[in-house]
């Protein structure tokens, strides 16, 4: 092997690496467009999927189940929607994706350690996780 091929080979490897750490670092978002049902895992402390890529006025219901054994909650005040999930409960909620950019949705008792997530229209990008 010479040495020019084995700089091509490190190069490729090393953009390789740098692929995947970006990949990993960017939130996962998860198209929804053309569903009107989903299942939302709520855990501790987390939303899977957080970040669900919709249309404008797209209504999905979300059907949220706790799998902890902590109280959580599915929160979108400008949506009158604050809705407690108890332990190993499920709870069904309806939303509403908005005419462009971003809703913001948060468990009310977590949302500090980052439990939250976004529904998003057209080109939004998701906000970086706390
Ligand atoms: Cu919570």
């Amino acid at each position: 092997m010479n040495i020019s091929r084995i700089l091509v080979l490190a190069a490729s490897l090393s953009l390789t690496h740098s692929f995947i750490a970006s990949a990993a670092e960017r939130p996962k978002v998860k198209d929804v467009t053309g569903l009107a049902e989903l299942h939302l895992e709520a855990d501790e402390y987390y939303f899977e999927p957080a970040f669900l890529q919709g249309t404008p006025g797209q209504k999905l219901k979300l059907e949220v189940e706790n799998e902890s054994s902590t109280l959580h909650s599915f929160t979108i005040p400008e949506q009158k929607l604050d809705m407690d999930i108890p332990p190993k409960a499920k709870m069904v909620v309806e939303v509403t994706f908005p005419p462009s950019g971003v809703v913001h949705f948060f468990c009310k008792f977590h949302s500090a350690l980052g439990m939250e997530g976004e529904l998003m229209t057209g080109n939004a990008t998701p906000r970086s996780a706390k």
